[in-house]
Formats: C-alpha cells, sequence, structure tokens
C-alpha cells in the first residue's frame, strides 16, 4: 500500500489538474485492491515499488491519485495530473504512463483502462483531427449518408495494375472509397510508386465515366517516419488534393506515427488502422484497454477516421454496445463512456470506420446501431465475392444505401434492382450471420 497515492477525499474535477481514469483491476491472491490501485498509480506516475528519499514535495503533488473504488466490480478511479505528460499533445507518453509498465506488474492478475476523462485545459495541448468527414464527405460531394468503401482483395499479393483494376471495378460500380488492406505497402512484386501511379489512372477512368469523384486510402505505414514521408509525398505528387487519405496502421507503427501524419499533413484525411488491437482490447484479455479509451486516444492522436469495430455485426469480436460507445467517443462533441462524460472542447470529431465481415445487407444494421450517417464503411470479402463480381458488389452496396435512405425494405428494395437481390441471396447463403438482419 502506498499511502501518498491515495487520497479518497480528491476533488477530481480541481482546477483541471487531472486526467481522469477508471481500471478493473484484480490483485493477485493475498493483495486488496485499494493497496494495489495504489502500486498501479504509483508505478504510472512518479513512484516506484518503494518509497525513495530523493522524493520532493513537488513531485510528490505529480503523483497520480487513487480517489474512488468499487469492490465489488473490482475497480479503481485514478486521477493523473496531466502535466506529467510530455509538452506538446503526445499520446505516446501519455500512453507510456497509463497503460505501460502497469501492464507487466506482478501485483496485478488484471488490469484494464476502461475509460477516461480530460479536462479543456488539458485537450489544448493535444492536436485532434485536421481534416474531417465533413471535408471527405464535402470532396465526394456526399450528403446524409455514409462513405461506401472497399478494401482491395485479396489481402495482398496483386500487382501494380490488378491492384488497380479493383479500385477502378468498385469505383465504377459506384463505390466513393478505397483503403490499402492493412499490410499492402512496398511489396517487390507491387512496388509502392507504380501502385500510385496505376490507382490515379484508374481513378481518373472511374471519374470519368461516373461523373463522380473518388478516394483512396494509402497506407503510408513504412519502416521509420522518413520513408513514411516519403511515400506521402509521393502520392501527394501523382494524385488530385482531396483524393486519397493517408491509411496508418496506429498499433504496429505506432501512435506517433499518427501524429506524424497529422502534423506533416494537416490538409489530408488521416485513416487511423487498428491491426493489433486485440491484444489490448478483447474482453478475453484482462490486461489492456477498452475499445472506447483506445479510440479516445486515436480522436487526440488527430485521426481523421478510426476503425471502431462493427457493433456485433460482423466477422470480428466486439460487443455492440462498446463499438457504438467507440463510434460515439471518436464523433460527437460530447460523448457518454460507461464512467465519464467527454466534453471534446478544441478536438473535432474522428469518423467511425465500420470494417470486418460486412456485407451490403449488413448495411443497415450497422447504420441503425450507429446513430450517424458520418461512418465509412469498408467491405472487402462482402464486396468482391460477390457472384457478379467487384462492380456489381459496389453496386449492390449502393442499393442496399439508398434503401436505407429511403426507407425501403431491402427485400422489397431488391425486387428491381439485381445486384442487390443477387448479394442477398449470396450473402445470406454463405455469411451465416447475415440472415438474422434480413427484413
Ligand atoms: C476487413 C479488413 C479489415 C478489418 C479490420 C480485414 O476485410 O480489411 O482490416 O475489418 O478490423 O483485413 O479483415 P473484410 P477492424 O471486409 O473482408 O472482412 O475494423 O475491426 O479493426
Ligand atoms: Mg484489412
Amino acid at each position: 500500500m502506498q499511502k501518498n497515492y491515495i487520497n479518497l477525499d480528491l476533488d477530481p474535477l480541481v482546477g483541471g489538474k487531472y486526467m481522469l481514469t477508471v481500471f478493473h483491476i484484480v490483485p493477485k491472491e493475498g493483495h486488496d485492491l485499494l493497496g494495489t490501485a495504489s502500486e498501479v498509480a504509483s508505478e504510472s506516475s512518479t513512484g516506484s515499488n518503494l518509497r525513495v528519499g530523493t522524493a520532493t514535495d513537488f513531485s510528490d503533488d505529480l503523483n497520480a491519485i487513487v480517489y474512488k473504488i468499487d469492490e465489488e466490480k473490482n475497480l479503481a478511479w485514478i486521477a493523473y495530473p496531466w502535466r506529467i505528460f510530455d509538452r506538446g499533445g503526445n499520446v505516446q507518453n501519455l500512453l507510456t504512463f497509463v497503460v505501460g509498465n502497469v501492464f507487466g506488474m506482478s501485483d496485478v492478475v488484471a488490469l484494464k483502462a476502461l475509460d477516461c476523462w480530460m479536462p479543456k485545459e488539458m485537450l489544448e495541448h493535444y492536436d485532434g483531427p485536421s481534416s474531417t468527414i465533413q471535408d471527405l464527405k464535402k470532396y465526394l460531394n456526399i450528403d446524409g449518408r455514409p462513405v461506401l468503401g472497399t478494401i482491395v482483395k485479396p489481402k495482398i499479393g496483386l500487382k501494380a495494375k490488378e491492384f488497380a483494376e479493383v479500385c477502378y471495378q468498385f469505383w465504377s460500380g459506384g463505390g466513393d472509397f478505397v483503403k490499402f488492406d492493412e499490410p499492402q505497402a512496398d511489396q517487390d512484386f507491387c512496388p509502392f510508386n507504380d501502385c500510385v501511379d496505376e490507382i490515379r489512372l484508374a481513378m481518373d477512368r472511374a471519374e470519368e465515366e461516373t461523373g463522380d469523384t473518388k478516394v483512396m486510402s494509402f497506407n503510408i505505414s513504412a519502416p521509420d517516419f522518413m520513408m513514411m514521408q516519403e511515400r506521402g509525398e509521393y502520392i501527394k505528387s501523382k494524385m488530385k488534393p482531396g483524393s486519397y487519405a493517408f491509411l496508418v496502421d496506429g498499433i504496429t507503427a505506432g501512435w506517433s506515427a499518427v501524429q506524424t501524419a497529422r502534423r506533416l499533413w494537416p490538409e489530408v484525411f488521416i485513416h487511423f488502422h487498428r491491426a493489433g488491437h486485440g491484444a489490448f482490447t478483447r474482453k478475453e484479455n484482462p490486461i489492456g484497454f477498452s475499445v472506447p479509451f483506445m479510440t479516445m486516444m486515436g480522436r487526440l492522436s488527430g485521426a481523421s477516421g478510426m476503425h471502431t469495430g462493427t457493433a456485433g455485426i460482423g466477422k470480428m469480436s466486439g460487443s455492440k454496445k462498446e463499438d457504438i460507445t467507440a463510434a460515439h467517443a471518436a464523433l460527437f462533441p460530447e460523448s457518454e463512456g460507461d464512467y465519464f462524460k467527454q466534453e471534446w472542447h478544441n478536438i473535432k470529431g474522428t469518423c467511425p470506420i465500420a470494417s470486418g465481415g460486412l456485407n451490403p445487407v449488413l448495411l443497415k444494421p450497422y447504420a441503425d446501431a450507429v446513430g450517424t450517417t458520418d461512418f465509412i464503411t469498408t467491405m472487402g470479402g462482402g464486396v468482391h465475392s460477390h457472384p457478379g463480381g467487384t462492380a456489381a458488389g459496389a453496386a449492390a452496396l449502393r442499393q442496399a444505401c439508398t434503401a436505407w435512405e429511403e426507407g425501403i425494405k431491402l427485400t422489397e428494395y431488391a425486387k428491381d434492382h439485381e445486384e442487390l437481390q443477387t448479394a442477398i441471396d449470396f450473402y445470406t447463403e454463405k455469411v451465416p450471420y447475415t440472415k438474422k438482419y434480413l427484413e
């Protein structure tokens, strides 16, 4: 028990001094919750496992403080003087404190950051998004509906011309937005610059034929930030302004990669892919952080859009409640978590990106669940496996969206929209979880 890290009478809102967090904590056998929480607070702020003689009154005032516990639910509320975090809006440093070493502590058998709250005084030091879903929709001339996207599949293995052809097919079928899959980068069989060049040709062709603007989300994640910058600048040199987004694998490339992209290119939509997040967020994992907590950090880091799951509808794990909480934490000016209500003040919204085992039949259930049209959906298998091919898959997606916008039952609307009818027949058979959503 480290008493210097406990104050159950603390007013956590005093003077906007603290970032507030709530953790699920299960102490190891024979340890109590309050004592263990104080060890977590110590290790994640100023302390160690022993009181050091070198501590000063000033350093003690920077201690994280356990200010509330719930022994029934194994919850502990910890207040962090946000002044301890690296100046200049560094999300990586914040995470190194709050969800860093503590994950390795032998005192705990479970430790998960569930929610957080940040005062206005703190938020003013962080970037948040610059380019937003509103900018993207303005470029795409979209109003009142989500951005309809796909991921080039197979996940890897297409040559540059083949890759671009998939983009062309989706765009020509009526799709708005294509993304690189999360590991697509600069492979020898699909050199990055060649891929960019071919995609520009494919986009010009699709725009010419459809009369619509299109967007490509290029994965610029790279072995170092210099190369990431090189890739981004090459795209800028070849693509029309507004026609591209930069995808960053925010967990594997890192939070600073996201912030670097946000700061190098404030005019570009920064697409935060969260591949790897399951190691922290899955409910089976006792150590980590929740999807809403992670998403709030993504918004703080300046992501314009971030994958937030499919609200229990698609192929990935993730509960409806948690994914919708995360989507709202990303987007809304005021979001309600399980433990805190966050006002985002100067921080613009990050749009939810719904992806993972979706197909045109599943657009409506997600759109109804998330309660906004300011989201992007990306369907890979659910478009490129369409019996009519990618363009037909895109057409089915557009038709499903129109049906939803006009409040027409999908099966009704499909009667005179053959790509959608084919999609319904195909996906209800091939993707069992689809059937229960069919109206
Ligand atoms: C989806 C996807 C996305 C995941 C990401 C994939 O493809 O491209 O990366 O959905 O998951 O590689 O699986 P499909 P999340 O549409 O073919 O499933 O959005 O949950 O981070
Ligand atoms: Mg993917």
